[in-house]
């Protein structure tokens, strides 16, 4: 079952002893960030500060921080799991017998929880205020690093709706507080709300917006997850979590938001009005965003639940709270990728990397030249055109342990041969770019080569052991006396190497 509350699942977290409660009173200027970049660093549970200064409500933070807590938010034991039932969605067996089909059943009803609900009432919107009564800063709103340009709402789910389709668009972008009903909306330019304010622009339309925190864990994730243009985040969500998302009517403006959130930020953006400066904001890179120019987000309403919570998340280096949503992401993905790209065996996108630095991805080769293919239809799948260096190895090598991929790059590499440049859009956020959104892509073919791609010379084998042998020395391993097994190597290199 769905949660329905953040407060619900933060309460099963505390059961689990994995929620710190910090009763204390705590700073949201920079204290509550270098506490929880020091819990996230130890790969720590999730906060919940009761008392912060100068306001009257409960922040909860690093509450998707780990591969755990993650899958718990979406209803599984482990992310493989989701992942499975999306495979069955994308690639589903026809049903032949009997009991095929009623196997199938499982995957119906997930298909019929799809489409979002509009219900009458909702929680969070049981406190209404609107006109002079909003004040954002009554809210435990904070600064993540010295040299932001002030406080920032980080885990905030904004909700617009594209003018000429009517598409509802839910992506988390963040918001610098300007002044009591006032903040700067940063999103990056190819992100789906930024191109419906572009569209209101060039309208010359009043763009509504809600920004939406708290309810099912769920929806911080859903509206991190890279679907395409035109698809409504919430089906997604309503497909994971194996129920309708329950979305209610705003009070001041025409859109609906969901109906357990903790508190609902509604408002407008005017196009007219003159962009203004945002940031810096130190960010995922484990840098400084530079400052720039974003529109006015002015708020008409702020409701809420009588007692909510306020969520919030701080990025930087890391490990933080963002890379297990990214993981979830990879993890769940996996079988679009596949579907789009059926050489592809697995990929990894390393926490090191921040998303779009590095793709280590593994794939069948059978063709010379395939890994450029590969690269390129990377370079030209939705969000994971922002790769910047993708490198690419046979089907054996076990991408998630890095060493072994960088085994192969050292091994197999012949680089005025193997290396090839791109250019093409960059994640904003690449600042090694000289011009923002423009710059270069570098991929590198790992696999092994064939005399087609310049390789006339035989390639060696690489050295594994036979599966019968290792499977023996399994099976005899006691008869050795020399202590516990430490396991067969496997295909690949050793972790520990
Ligand atoms: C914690 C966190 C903060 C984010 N902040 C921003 C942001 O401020 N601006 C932005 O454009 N994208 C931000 N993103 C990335 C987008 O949410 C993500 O790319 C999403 O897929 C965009 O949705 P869209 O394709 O519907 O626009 C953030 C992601 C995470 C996990
Ligand atoms: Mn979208």
């Amino acid at each position: 079952m769905p949660y329905e509350s953040l407060a619900e699942f933060l309460e099963e977290l505390e059961a689990e002893g994995d929620l710190a409660r910090v009763r204390t009173e705590v700073d949201p200027i920079l204290e509550v960030s270098e506490i929880t970049d020091r819990i996230s660093k130890a790969h720590g549970p999730a906060l919940l500060f009761e008392k912060v200064r100068g306001s009257r409500y409960p922040l909860a933070i690093n509450v998707l921080g780990s591969e755990r807590r993650m899958a718990k938010a979406l209803g599984v034991k482990d992310l493989d799991e989701m992942a499975q039932r999306i495979a069955e969605i994308v690639k589903p067996e026809v049903p032949e017998g009997f009991l095929d089909k009623l196997k199938m059943v499982p995957v119906l009803a997930r298909l019929g929880s799809i489409p979002p609900k509009i219900v009458r009432s909702g929680s969070c919107q049981e406190v209404v205020q609107t006109g002079d009564q909003v004040d954002l800063t009554e809210l435990p709103i904070i600064q993540c690093w010295p040299q932001d340009a002030g406080r920032f709402i980080t885990f905030g789910q904004v909700f617009t709706r594209n003018p000429q389709t009517g598409d509802r668009n839910v992506g988390m972008y963040r918001q610098q507080l300007l002044s009591r009903n006032t903040t700067a909306m940063h999103w990056h330019p190819h992100h789906d709300g930024c191109q419906h304010f572009l569209l209101h622009q060039k309208a010359g339309t009043r763009m509504p917006l809600a920004i939406s925190l708290g309810g099912d864990p769920i929806y911080p994730y859903m509206a991190t997850a890279p679907l395409p243009p035109g698809t409504d985040e919430c089906l997604f969500a309503g497909f994971l979590r194996g129920r309708p998302v329950q979305l209610v009517k705003c009070k001041t403006i025409d859109l609906e938001v969901p109906a357990s959130a903790d508190f609902i930020i509604e408002g407008y953006i005017d196009p007219k009005e003159p962009l203004v400066t945002e940031g810096p904001f130190g960010d995922h890179t484990g840098f400084y965003s530079l400052a720039d120019q974003f529109p006015v987000f002015h708020v008409t309403a702020l409701t809420h639940r009588s007692n909510p919570i306020y969520p919030t998340t701080i990025v930087g280096k890391p490990p933080q709270e963002d890379c297990y949503m990214g993981k979830a992401t990879e993890r769940l993905f996996l079988p679009l990728v596949k579907l789009f790209i059926p050489e592809v065996v697995d990929y990894d996108l390393p926490w090191f990397g921040v998303f779009h630095n590095f793709a280590f991805v593994a794939i069948r080769k059978r063709y010379p030249q395939q890994a450029r293919k590969v690269m390129s239809a990377i370079w030209g799948l939705g969000q994971m055109m922002f790769s910047k260096i993708i490198v690419v190895v046979d089907e054996h090598v076990n991408v998630h342990n890095y060493q072994e991929v960088l085994f192969h790059v050292g091994a197999n590499v012949h680089p005025g041969r193997d290396v090839v440049f791109c250019q093409g859009p960059t994640d904003l956020l690449d600042h090694a770019a000289p011009v923002p959104c423009v710059g270069h892509k570098m991929g590198i073919d790992a696999t092994r080569k064939f005399p087609e791609e310049g390789h006339p010379r035989e390639w060696p084998d690489e050295m594994l052991m036979s599966q019968e042998i290792i499977d023996m020395v399994s099976k005899r391993w006691w008869a050795y006396s020399i202590g516990k097994d430490p396991g067969p190597v496997g295909k690949g290199l050793h972790p520990k190497v």
